[in-house]
């Protein structure tokens, strides 16, 4: 099915929504400015050893006093959308609506009335993984209140910000927060129980999810106009061996346990999906469990959390190869057409959006970034075949990142950047890199039209 042509020439449908992405604790800074209250990744990054060089995100970007800097790059670039996360404990401190923080709701409506201002649509992630440190002190995930509690915060910030925002997105990655956080233990809350506490935080999230897709639905969605969805993550796994059926089950199994752990119960039927049920539960009973360690949905839970969703919002980096006993990278833009059209197959053609994608350097190389431009070049092509050869309902495309930021446990030693942002100076300069010069123009160009000279040549073909 899919040809491996090199390269594909073609243009996205004129509304393709181009953007760039970011996320409230990677590059506002302000960590305590204004009342904002702390959260589990200022408590955490602050304390010494969790980050490389002992980083943190006190003063990051320190966009929380340059969003005229951040959005004169947005500008520059020409971009449709940007995508931007809300501090919760800057707009809620403790958690609550109760602490309600006037000075951090302002900060946000600058931001949108700002992008606004130059048509730029704002994409609002309600949840990136800075929970409110108070929060995270009455149990975080684990505890069941916190499905009420988040569900206030949204309600919050769909009545205050939902006359302007229209793009919603719950949670970003949610794997991220179960399994990183739970199973390795390596983001906060730094539990280590890879045997059930991702599934039971998984579990709650899922529901948590759909508690404000129903909000929004019920109170703001004839009002407002927006749509609402979740933002997962996946790579693209290719099995080792294409004729070999274990190899081709190991693969799915995979994209099954990484995606469909949380697209599967959204956008097919409300439950988790068969191979991972079986894989679990079957483990769970040769470890002696009474039950699996997966949890289980009552029909009104899942018939309350299917079709939650308006979109499919991916954040994809790159492409593994599965062995039914191992896992390699595999560093090939071809993935992701694959992944898009997996999507697509598995989830019943949904309106996707790609809502991270990009590539990591050392901080050293500044502004020569042959690297990025490379890897923008061919995965958004692919993006482009997905779109135009294959049919993929891909509406928009939004790389991550617009700036070098707070890279987690990576501190400011890696950044993503369209710009480079030189975290010794105070002023925190920004600088376009040459992949922020290439991504313009395939915005601009709205992909890579065949050019002149060979439409001279081959047009008469065509
Ligand atoms: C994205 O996740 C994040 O959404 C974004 O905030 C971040 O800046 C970007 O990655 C670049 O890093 O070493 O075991 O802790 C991408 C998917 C999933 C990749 C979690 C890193 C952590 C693995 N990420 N994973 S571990």
């Amino acid at each position: 099915k899919f040809q491996r042509k090199r390269y594909h020439h073609g243009t996205f449908p004129d509304n393709f929504l181009w953007g760039v992405s970011s996320s409230a604790y990677q590059v506002e800074g302000g960590w305590n400015a204004d009342g904002k209250g702390p959260s589990t990744w200022d408590t955490f990054s602050q304390k010494p050893g969790n980050i490389l060089n002992n980083d943190n995100g006190d003063v990051a970007c320190d966009s929380y006093n340059k969003f005229n800097e951040d959005l004169y790059m947005l500008r520059a670039l020409r971009v449709k959308s940007y995508r931007f996360s809300l501090s919760w404990s800057r707009i809620f401190p403790n958690g609550n609506k109760t602490s309600v923080n006037n000075l951090g709701v302002d900060y946000y409506n600058r931001i949108i009335n700002g992008l606004l201002a130059h048509n730029i649509t704002p994409m609002v992630t309600l949840h990136h993984w800075d929970l409110p440190q108070a929060l995270q002190d009455i149990g975080g995930w684990q505890n069941l209140n916190m499905i009420d509690i988040f569900n206030e915060f949204c309600d919050f910030c769909f009545d205050t910000f939902g006359d302007r925002v229209k793009f919603w997105m719950t949670f970003n990655q949610p794997h991220t927060i179960a399994w990183v956080g739970y199973g390795l233990g390596l983001m906060p809350p730094s539990i280590k129980k890879p045997g059930e506490a991702p599934y039971m935080i998984a579990h709650n999230l899922l529901k948590a999810h759909a508690k404000v897709y129903h909000t929004y639905d019920e109170k703001y969605k004839k009002l407002q106009g927006g749509l609402v969805s979740i933002t997962l993550n996946a790579d693209w796994i290719e099995p080792k061996d294409a004729d070999v059926p274990r190899e081709i089950a190991a693969a799915d199994r995979a994209l099954q346990f990484q995606l469909g752990w949380f697209a599967h119960p959204i956008f097919k039927n409300g439950d988790y999906p068969d191979a991972m049920k079986w894989q679990v539960g079957n483990k769970s009973e040769l470890q002696g469990h009474e039950n699996s360690r997966i949890p289980t949905f009552t029909a009104e839970e899942k018939a309350y959390i299917q079709g939650t969703a308006d979109f499919f919002s991916i954040n994809t980096y790159t492409s593994r190869v599965a062995h039914h006993t191992t896992m390699k990278i595999l560093a090939a833009a071809w993935g992701l057409r694959r992944l898009l059209n997996w999507i697509k197959e598995e989830y019943g053609d949904p309106d996707i959006y790609i809502s991270e994608n990009g590539i990591a350097t050392d901080t050293k190389t500044t502004v020569d970034d042959t690297d990025r431009f490379f890897f923008y070049k061919t995965y958004i092509d692919e993006a482009l075949k997905a779109h135009n050869l294959d049919g993929v309902k891909l509406k928009g495309y939004t790389a991550w990142s617009l700036m070098d930021s707070f890279e987690w446990l990576s501190g400011y030693t890696v950044g993503f950047g369209l710009h480079h942002v030189d975290f010794k100076n105070p002023i925190r300069p920004r600088t376009p890199k040459r992949s922020a010069l290439y991504y313009y123009q395939v915005i601009r160009d709205n992909g890579f039209p065949l050019p002149e000279e060979e439409k001279l040549i081959y047009g008469h073909f065509r």
